[in-house]
């Protein structure tokens, strides 16, 4: 008789950190690498709006080289503000008996060990929860000790520090050194690379170690600010089927729409936090993103793709400005294209207050 058990409960991860940080592309290197040891894992996406870039890039790079990761998605508000329906989605989830969950939530969204991690601490019988990692960008911390961050960003970057059990920076083929975290006492800070691998391994072992507890740090949050901060954002999420009058490649499509958003926001002082589309069409796919003003986008995918009649076009964009302004300019940009579009959907917003369904202590205010 054997008197060791197999503990079957799935690890659930849950990565946060600011929008852009690299939280996508962590967890599908995480997968890739969880793979390679024969761990079957599954994904959640979280989103204020529905048609999710991450969501689409996630199941090209299982088409890929993560085939058999599972996908589910919490739409329409962060997972606080929905946790029964993340409860659900990873109930469905289960049927495929993953063994690790990653959960990404909201890049807006703080206070998540109080509202999320706690309660899902009750869920002890049916998941094993790892600490919460909040992945940080050099440059956007950088941007925050300089004080050349807007205000609200500021705020929820903070925030976002503060409930960490774990702090790590993200893109370190890109930044050999990192800022001191100190003053938001993040205490001692991990380094990686989701692009090269570096590093990605040890953070998964360390969070699968059992050596950390999850939610060991729960904010003092005035839901008021955190409200204002949120608001102080736009969100678009857009579909669209493009036909351009000559056929054309992905990247063709894409890059000089990509152009023009970034110079025609930039021209209207919106700031751009997190800007990513992808172009589908049977030729294969093009994915772009920037995170300020200006970057050079970082493109993924098959630049080399033959030209192609029909595309499919989603975009998510997190700014700084008004939902109107926002809006106009991108369906100007999109207008801009030589060629026809249909089913075009495009939903611009400010995120509305946080109302989280559960949290371990009273709100302060607000709620
Ligand atoms: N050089 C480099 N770029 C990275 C790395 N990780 C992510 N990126 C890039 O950073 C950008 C943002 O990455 P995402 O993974 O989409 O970031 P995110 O935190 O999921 O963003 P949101 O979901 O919008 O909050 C993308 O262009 C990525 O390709 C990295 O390790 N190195
Ligand atoms: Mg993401």
């Amino acid at each position: 008789m054997s008197l060791t058990t197999v503990d079957a409960r799935p690890w659930i991860i849950v990565v946060g950190g600011f929008l852009g940080a690299g939280k996508t592309t962590l967890l599908l290197a995480a997968a890739r690498e969880l793979k390679r040891r024969g761990v079957r894992s599954a994904v959640v996406m979280n989103d204020q709006g529905e048609a999710l870039v991450d969501s689409e890039y996630a199941s090209y790079a299982s088409a890929q080289s993560i085939d058999g990761l599972r996908q589910g998605e919490v739409t329409g508000g962060c997972f606080c503000c929905r946790f029964s329906e993340l409860i659900g989605v990873m109930e469905e989830l289960r049927a495929f008996s993953p063994e690790i969950i990653f959960a990404e939530p909201v890049g807006s969204c703080t206070d998540i060990s109080a509202t999320t991690l706690h309660p899902l601490r009750e869920y002890s019988d049916q998941y094993r929860l790892s600490p919460f990692t909040v992945l940080v960008d050099p440059e956007r911390a950088r941007e925050v000790l300089a004080g050349d961050a807007d205000t609200n960003l500021k705020f929820l970057f903070e925030k976002q520090l503060q409930e960490a059990d774990v702090v790590c920076f993200s893109k370190s083929d890109r930044n050999s050194v990192t800022p001191s975290l100190d003053v938001f006492g993040a205490g001692d800070v991990r380094r990686l690379s989701a692009k090269t691998g570096d590093g990605v391994a040890a953070w998964l072992d360390e969070m699968l170690s059992g050596r950390l507890s999850a939610g060991s740090r729960i904010l003092d949050i005035d839901y008021e600010q955190y409200a204002c901060a949120e608001a102080a954002l736009v969100w678009l999420n857009l579909e669209a089927e493009v036909r351009p009058a000559v056929a054309v490649s992905p990247a063709a499509l894409l890059g000089p729409l990509f152009d023009e958003l970034d110079t025609k926001l930039s021209a209207g002082g919106i700031g751009i936090v997190h800007l990513k589309a992808i172009v589908r069409a049977e030729s294969g796919f093009v994915k772009a993103a920037i995170c300020a003003n200006g970057q050079e986008p970082d493109v993924e995918g098959n630049l080399a793709a033959s030209p192609a009649a029909n595309h499919s076009l989603l975009m998510n964009l997190r700014a700084l400005g008004a939902a109107p302004e926002v809006r106009k300019i991108v369906e100007e940009c999109l207008g801009r294209i030589d060629g026809e579009i249909d089913d075009l959907r495009i939903s611009c917003f400010h995120p509305a207050a946080p109302r989280p369904e559960r949290r371990i202590v009273g709100m302060r205010s607000g709620l």
